[in-house]
């Protein structure tokens, strides 16, 4: 899916730079997709999540069903859970809902995009492109911003470590 084309699926683009801060958001029909972001990575890290807040102004509940990006092998939509006191995550079955009138996040320790086998590391200041497809609005493209390495919460560049026992079962 080109840009030009996902721009063409009515996806509005509204980009502000305030300051040093990089905010931005998507509009896709009835959602509005804040500030997606994802963080810097080391030089060989393979994994990086990817987060955002959608909000969904319509009044039919809408759901993220699949995630692609060019920088990135493969790319999912994953949960967090504790197991035996233990935190893992799993590629999600049922994609990520975003309900009718409601805001939803994924953020690290919760939902999260998750890019695996990246091509190039994740430079702070620069952006990545993600298509994103929800079951009714369709697809749209958003450039996650590269945010400071462990940014707010758990860091994906070490998740080699962590339990992905359920990645390339699906
Ligand atoms: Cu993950």
């Amino acid at each position: 899916m080109s840009l030009l084309k996902s721009l063409a699926a009515s996806a509005a683009l509204v980009m502000l730079v305030s300051g040093s801060a990089f905010a931005h958001e998507y509009k896709l029909g009835g959602l509005v997709i804040h500030h997606p972001w994802t963080r810097a990575t080391p030089p060989k890290a393979m994994a990086a999540g990817g987060f955002a807040t959608i909000e969904n102004t319509g009044s039919d509940d809408d759901r993220l069903i699949a995630v692609s990006t060019p920088v990135a092998g493969r790319a999912e939509i994953h949960e967090m859970a504790v197991n035996n006191g233990v935190m893992t995550m799993r590629q999600s079955e049922n994609g990520f809902a975003v309900p009718a009138n409601a805001t939803s996040e994924m953020k690290p320790g919760g939902f999260h995009l998750m890019l695996m086998d990246l091509k190039q590391p994740f430079v702070e200041g620069e952006t990545v492109p993600v298509t994103l497809t929800f079951e009714k609005a369709g697809e749209v493209t958003v450039e996650l911003a590269v945010e400071k390495m462990g940014a707010k919460g758990m860091d994906h560049s070490n998740m080699k470590t962590m339990d992905h026992s359920q990645h390339g079962k699906n």
